[in-house]
């Protein structure tokens, strides 16, 4: 085909592919589809797949320290969720052409983004509270509509993955309810985590929609159906009487229930910290990534042993 012939050929795939978006279907990975709505969906579900992989490691510090084997166990199926959830992702994101093992080495080299939520440090139990509550709230948020995005691949992968963070949402508020039930201390403790993980968690939902370089494409191709700022309004809105129910006070001066947006007016996130996070200069960035490049190196045996028991069942079958 000539050059002519396949720009006209592409022109009409093109017009095929948003006819199909329009009319609420899925597209699927053996589907035609533009390299841009390719690249960047990859983008989009590889930060994602990492940014679970990257949130077992604040939850993770807390296993041995849990104060009771019940909530040991809690946790311990949590954090094996999460690893679940990036295997469902990174499965789902091969489907545009990129295999697992590059996508890892993205991410270990520091080239590869994940959430900006997980490089703060988790300071005390009460912390493991805020992050089940706010962290998994706020994904449960962003995610209940991705379960309704235009690739089919990530749409599925979502709603498995809200039923099991509706489960994480539950028990943080749980582990906040009960100490805010607790001695002055508990309260206290439940208090500073939620003063420290309010504004991270308000950043997850990215920068304002006058500075997101991407919704413009992603809306276009119903990748995301909602813009960041509506996304991060819907989780203060629900959160607010969540808080209050148990006696948090909101880290915001600025706070104020407006009567006729009918909406809480927040104030102003701080995008100085944000895009330092973002640029590999939070709090934990360095440490993050190194735990996460020795996590691979330390897990080597397992990969070749897994390797070897699947050769030598190849060769028995
Ligand atoms: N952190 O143009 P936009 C979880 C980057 S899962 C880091 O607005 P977009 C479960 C963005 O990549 C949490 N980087 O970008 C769990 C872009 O840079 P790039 C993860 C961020 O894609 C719970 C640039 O800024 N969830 O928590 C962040 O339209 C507990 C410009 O931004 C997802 O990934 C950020 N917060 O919108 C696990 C959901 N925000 O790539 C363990 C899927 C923005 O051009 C324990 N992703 N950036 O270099 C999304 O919905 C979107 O990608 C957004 C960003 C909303 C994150």
């Amino acid at each position: 085909m000539d050059q002519k012939n396949i720009i006209e050929d592409n022109g009409q795939r093109e017009i095929e592919f948003d006819a199909k978006i329009a009319s609420g279907k899925t597209i699927e990975p053996k589907d035609w589809m533009p390299e841009r709505y390719r690249k960047q969906l990859l983008r989009m579900m590889s930060q994602h797949a990492h940014s679970e992989v990257i949130g077992m490691l604040p939850e993770g510090n807390w296993i041995t320290r849990a104060p009771s084997l019940a909530r040991k166990a809690i946790l311990i199926a949590k954090v094996q969720d999460e690893a679940g959830h990036g295997l469902y992702i990174y499965s789902g994101a091969e489907t545009l052409g990129m295999n697992r093992s590059e996508m890892n080495e993205l991410l270990m080299s520091g080239k590869a983004k994940y959430s900006s939520i997980f490089n703060y440090p988790t300071l005390s139990w009460a912390d493991m509270g805020a992050i089940g509550w706010l962290v998994d709230g706020a994904a449960i948020v962003n995610q209940t509509v991705l379960a309704k995005c235009s690739y089919g691949p990530y749409a599925r992968a979502m709603i498995r993955i809200c039923k099991e963070e509706n489960f994480h949402n539950k028990q943080g508020y749980q582990i906040m309810a009960y100490l805010m039930r607790g001695t002055d201390e508990q309260k206290a403790m439940a208090q500073d985590a939620m003063n420290r993980f309010w504004w991270p968690t308000l950043m997850m939902f990215g920068p304002s929609d006058k500075n997101s370089p991407n919704s413009g494409d992603l809306l276009k191709w119903k990748v995301k159906l909602n813009t960041n700022d509506d996304l991060r309004q819907r989780f203060v809105d629900r959160t607010i009487p969540q808080a209050e129910t148990i006696g948090l006070t909101i880290p915001d001066k600025d706070l104020t229930w407006n009567s006729e947006t009918r909406h809480y007016d927040f104030g102003e996130i701080d995008w100085a910290e944000f895009n330092e996070v973002i640029s590999g200069n939070g709090p934990c960035n360095k440490m993050r990534l190194k735990q996460r490049n020795d996590a691979h190196k330390n897990g080597q045996w397992v990969r070749d042993a897994a390797t070897a028991y699947s050769s030598k069942r190849a060769k028995v079958a």
